[in-house]
């Protein structure tokens, strides 16, 4: 069994993945106005879809941040396109090519931060049933997927997860507060493996018998509020994992990207 795992791809931002010709709803050809670190994440998505074609996921999970959505926190700055319903198609223009791979059997969706997709509508849901229209056996599955029994593995997946200075402290405590709330009879499944996203870096952690992954994404750095004053600390990275599980053995294949650029940290 393999799953495809990525997220916080932030279609509509003028930092992130915005797919080719996409045409808008009046004809204008919005791919036009990208700019270079977005043709550069476009091409990065194009080898991903290459990658993913040659080992065939049986399944394909996407948690969230998917589009941008009216970017309310930034004041609706820093957009290539504004309009949600716009961003939804580019999205599924981008998504089509990895999520129609022959092999990929079911496509789970979460919801990402509901400041980046709408506080008025489910727009991961409006996805979902866009994916449907096109044959896709797409899963809307609210805030979490939970998968049991993948070759022995439980999973439990979502997008948001809490921030600490150090992101590995972050996926230790995840992990032991899981596995004490466990312990303590407030769950009925211990899970193998959790898989985060919002955090837009890769990490792996893996302990005796449990694991944590923290997804990359598909944006460059963005100057957002408190990103500004410690840079580095927000330097994404870009890409996403594919999960191999076969008889109680878990690989994680990450591919993950070059940084782009570096000189726009005090632009919106
Ligand atoms: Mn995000």
């Amino acid at each position: 069994m393999k799953i495809t795992c990525l997220a916080d791809t932030h279609v509509g931002s003028l930092r992130a993945v915005f797919p080719d010709n996409y045409i808008g709803e009046l004809g204008n050809n919005i791919s036009l106005a990208r700019n270079m670190g977005q043709r550069q994440l476009a091409k990065y998505f194009k080898n991903f879809i290459e990658w993913n074609k040659q080992e065939r996921p049986d399944t394909v999970l996407m948690l969230g941040d998917l589009i941008n959505g009216t970017n309310r926190n930034a004041y609706g700055q820093g957009q290539i396109v504004a309009d949600i319903d716009e961003q939804r198609k580019a999205f599924i223009k981008l998504i089509l090519p990895l999520v129609k791979i022959p092999s990929v059997k079911e496509v789970y969706l979460t919801t990402g931060s509901g400041y980046h997709e709408s506080l008025d509508s489910n727009v991961t849901k409006a996805i979902t049933d866009d994916l449907k229209g096109y044959g896709v056996n797409a899963i809307y599955s609210g805030h979490s997927v939970e998968l049991e029994d993948i070759s022995g593995f439980s999973i439990y997946a979502q997008h948001e997860c809490s921030n600490t200075l150090y992101k590995g402290t972050m996926a230790e405590k995840e992990l032991i507060q899981q596995l004490t709330a466990n312990a303590l009879g407030r769950t009925k499944q211990k899970y193998d493996l959790d898989i985060r996203a919002h955090l837009h870096v890769y990490e792996y952690l893996e302990m005796r018998n449990v694991r944590f992954i923290l997804l990359p994404c598909w944006q460059e750095y963005t100057p957002i509020s408190g990103a500004t004053k410690s840079p580095f600390r927000w330097m994404p990275d870009i890409g996403g994992v594919i999960l191999n599980i076969e008889e109680k053995e878990l690989t994680v294949k990450k591919k993950l990207y070059p940084p782009i650029r570096f000189k726009m940290f005090n632009q919106t």
